[in-house]
């Protein structure tokens, strides 16, 4: 459907000339009614359909058509869309003009009264966005992960839970542009492009993530070892240093997957270079061939600028293919980053991809690392704007030399409407609004996409390498798509417990954002952490999706072994996430195919329960692990709010009472409170230092019944990195109630791991035997007290189907 408009009225002007006609397209599509409101006399930017990956086989359960209308009103024009079911009226512009100006567009819905709105980042904030007062600004930016402010990525997607029903909306835009919560209304205002708006019906959360992810691409398929423990930490001055960290991991026996080094390795901070003295090229490829043979891998930091140097490859071959950014006469634009004078990459001139992928693969030649860390693709320079295209020398880093001008003479061709940008002028702190991309394009249209093009390159280099392979990129500035490609930190969050607590709902967000492959800095990026602080960070963080501890350089070091305490619980809590890696991978699986959360936010799990509406501080691994870690200093306990049904702890296997709060011990020397819950078969396998040694470890199910003794669960395997497993994996099912435990599906993996022991949570009476194959078997016993059936000195292959009755 078309619908034709024509401005109401004398025009307002209120931030530039009103748009005379304006186009609606409204079509349904699959899970979504997408709307999209142009200016049909103006080609607007919009977001080049090749910057999203659209699930094309996707087949939603539910059409959005048998789910949600479109109705509008023509003069003056409103639209609001509506569930069928209840007749709910889920978004709604009626009596609140639209405006459509050159460079400003605004269009409000009408909410709820204190509405459960999820989402719109990124930021640091809570979980579930403030009602009453919440303005987020979209405009990428290289800020220390302040407090509900724009930071590195742009997502203007939220879910609305209403009376126990979830809905989505998105805005697919890469101008910058405000989102505010207030008076019972969201408001988008933006400065440019086009109003594209998807509406996705839920009423199941995770529809809602489903049918979102489709549109804007599935989050990648992960290699297994990314799912292992990473340390890294800016300010390690040499490889020996490195070594050092390793072995001494080693010798705590503290599980180490990925040893991570930041730009301390560069030769003066340039990208694709070692240090010759401190980073040699030869012994670092010694280093890495080490780290291989363990089992282990190995992730740098590359940044986007490119030292402006003649004798330098990266920047000599750019300059000859075209690839970097100008300034609008045309010259090269120059900003400053750790190297000095930088040019910045042009991800829209077709030549910049291969260029970039030439860089990538030159220096894996020498240095072959397993995945790339992409910071500071705000993109960050240091000056307001351009440095100046014939500054010459190497600038000082602006806050060491307050006598270092930053300001270059130059216009910035501001737009009349400001966003809420923290920095103020769009130009701080970053390319210049004015800089030119090939084509014609303007930074202004483009700057929050810059991450994401790089992530593009980024994983298009590292496929140029090896086609065969999973490939591995965490990046800092993200937009709608980028969790195809690459998975993402929080940022340079501080060594503070309000940030152990935030970096809860920054990756929920994340799940939603498609992007679950995420984590936060543990014990704290900036500043020093305490030992306390630490500990309790190694705790939950051995659960995050992405799982690395980070710190900043001049800081105390931190690194799992540092304190004997730390330690120690590191060793417990890793040694549970190593324990619990098919169930977590399995996990990562379904996110790749169908966007499920892989940290499943419970106002999403138990969206029926409205005392769940904002726990942030709680979170499922999974359908079937509670985390209820401890947020707080001086803390030896946890409240716990359990949701309804039977939960069960995870290391002693006693029940305990959904739909209440319980005190729950959590003492520094003790686990990490963890339960699992009824109905769920969790696979649990023995844990080893580096997940290659587990490869055919014994496993055990752990069966969690529910009030009816029913339990069931699912696990998914293949060789955790082929691009194409070519019809080699496996998808098992377990299924278990009072007479016994079915396992069964589609084997076409073969690990050579057995089951060794089961353990039934939650049988209320004791078996009269145990049967395998129809034959008695002995090795059992039963807890009466705990209904607890526990069975062991089992040799059952995995790789083939089994039934166990009781
Ligand atoms: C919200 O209400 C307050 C108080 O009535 C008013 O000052 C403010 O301008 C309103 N904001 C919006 C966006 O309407
Ligand atoms: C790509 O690089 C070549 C030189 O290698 C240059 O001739 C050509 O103009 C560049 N293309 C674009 C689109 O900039
Ligand atoms: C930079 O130097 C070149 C060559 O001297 C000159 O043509 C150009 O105008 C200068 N650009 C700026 C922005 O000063
Ligand atoms: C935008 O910000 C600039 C500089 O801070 C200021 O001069 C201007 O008045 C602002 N414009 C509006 C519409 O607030
Ligand atoms: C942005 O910064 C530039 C350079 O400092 C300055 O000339 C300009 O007035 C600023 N614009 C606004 C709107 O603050
Ligand atoms: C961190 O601790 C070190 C060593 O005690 C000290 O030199 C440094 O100033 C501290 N940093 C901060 C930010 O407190
Ligand atoms: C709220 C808060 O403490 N934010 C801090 C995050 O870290 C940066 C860098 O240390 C600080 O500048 C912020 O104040």
């Amino acid at each position: 459907m078309v619908i034709g408009l024509t401005l109401d009225g004398p025009p307002c002007n209120r931030y530039g000339q009103d748009s005379e006609n304006l186009e609606v397209q409204v079509t349904m599509e699959r899970a979504r009614i997408h709307v999209k409101i142009l200016d049909p006399n103006e080609n607007a930017f919009e977001v080049p359909e090749d910057l999203l990956a659209p699930d094309h086989s996707f087949n939603p359960k539910v059409s959005a058509e048998s789910l949600l209308e479109f109705h509008y009103e023509s003069e003056p024009f409103s639209f609001w869309i509506r569930r069928k079911d209840t007749g709910e009226t889920i978004f709604d512009t009626t009596g609140i003009p639209l405006i459509y100006e050159k460079e400003y567009r605004e269009l409000t819905s009408r909410l709820p009264h204190d509405a459960n709105i999820y989402g719109i980042g990124e930021v640091v904030s809570n979980f579930r966005r403030n009602p009453e007062y919440t303005l987020q600004p979209m405009w990428a930016r290289d800020a220390a992960d302040p407090i509900n402010q724009n930071i590195y990525g742009t997502h203007p997607f939220y879910i609305e839970l209403r009376d126990g029903k979830a809905h989505g909306v998105s805005l697919l835009n890469s101008f910058g542009m405000d989102v505010l919560l207030e008076n019972a209304t969201v408001a988008y205002k933006t400065l440019g492009g086009v109003l594209d708006f998807s509406f996705f019906a839920g009423p199941n959360s995770y529809d809602v993530i489903d049918a979102y992810t489709a549109t804007i691409g599935r989050p990648f398929q992960v290699p297994y070892w990314s799912l292992g423990f990473n340390q890294c930490r800016y300010g390690y001055h040499d490889i020996q240093i490195v070594e050092g960290v390793v072995n001494s991991y080693a010798e705590a026996k503290i599980p180490l997957e990925t040893m991570w080094t930041d730009i301390d390795y560069m030769d003066q901070y340039r990208d694709f270079t070692t240090d010759p003295v401190r980073y040699p090229t030869d012994v670092m490829r010694t280093f890495i061939d080490k780290l291989h043979s363990e089992g282990k891998h190995y992730v740098l930091i590359i940044d986007p600028a490119i030292e402006r140097d003649e004798n330098y490859p990266a920047w000599t071959e750019g300059v000859e293919q075209n690839t970097f950014i100008k300034n609008p006469d045309g010259s090269i634009y120059i900003g400053q980053v750790w190297p000095g004078y930088t040019g910045f990459p042009d991800w829209f001139n077709p030549n910049t991809t291969k260029w970039w992928s030439k860089q990538i693969s030159t220096f894996h030649s020498k240095v072959p690392v397993d995945g790339l860390w992409i910071d500071m693709n705000e993109p960050s320079s240091f000056c307001v704007g351009s440095c100046g295209t014939n500054r010459t020398g190497t600038p000082p880093y602006p806050w060491l030399d307050p006598d270092y001008d930053l300001n270059v003479p130059q216009t910035f061709p501001n737009p009349a409407y400001n966003i809420s940008n923290f920095y103020g002028n769009l130009s701080v702190h970053t390319v210049s609004t004015e800089a030119t991309h090939y084509n014609g394009l303007t930074e202004f249209q483009v700057h929050n996409l810059f991450g994401h093009m790089e992530a593009i390159a980024t994983r298009k280099a590292l496929l140029d390498i090896a086609p065969e392979k999973r490939t591995f990129v965490l990046g800092r500035s993200t937009f709608p798509s980028s969790g195809h490609h690459e998975a993402h930190w929080t940022g340079d969050n501080a060594s503070k417990w309000e940030y152990l607590r935030y970096s809860i709902p920054g990756i929920l967000s994340f799940q939603m954002f498609g992007v679950p492959l995420v984590g936060s800095d543990i014990c704290g990026f900036n500043g020093n952490t305490t030992e306390e602080l630490c500990l309790r960070w190694m705790q939950l963080g051995s659960f995050y999706p992405f799982s690395r501890n980070h710190n900043v350089k001049g800081a105390i070091s931190q690194e799992a072994y540092r304190w004997p305490s730390v330690a120690e619980a590191s060793r417990k809590a890793l040694n549970t996430r190593y324990s619990l890696l098919p169930y977590i991978y399995t996990q990562f699986q379904y996110a790749h195919t169908s966007g499920l959360p892989v940290w499943r936010p419970l106002p999403f799990e138990f969206q029926d329960d409205p005392s769940f509406l904002s726990n942030e501080e709680e979170i499922l691994l999974g359908p079937a692990i509670l985390v209820s870690p401890v947020l707080t200093e001086n803390a030896d306990a946890v409240e716990a709010a359990f949701p309804k049904g039977v939960w069960y702890n995870f290391y002693n296997y006693e029940k305990v009472e959904g739909g209440k709060t319980h005190l729950l011990p959590a003492p520094l020397d003790g686990d990490i409170p963890l339960h699992i819950r009824g109905g769920h078969v969790v696979p649990i396998q023995k844990p080893e230092l580096v997940i290659a040694d587990m490869a055919h470890n014994p496993f055990k199910l752990l069966v969690a019944l529910d009030e009816r003794e029913e339990a069931t669960g699912s696990m998914y395997f293949d060789d955790g990195e082929s691009t194409d497993v070519r019809g080699y994996f496996s998808e098992v099912r377990y299924t278990a109630d009072t007479r016994g435990i079915r396992y069964e599906g589609r084997f076409n993996y073969y690990t050579g791991a057995n089951l060794e022991s089961v353990v039934v949570m939650g049988l209320k009476r004791k078996p009269e035997r145990v049967t395998i194959y129809g034959i008695e078997y002995g090795s059992w016993t039963y807890d009466a007290a705990k209904e607890l059936l526990t069975i062991t000195e089992l040799e059952l292959s995995m790789d083939t189907r089994f039934e166990i009755k009781f």
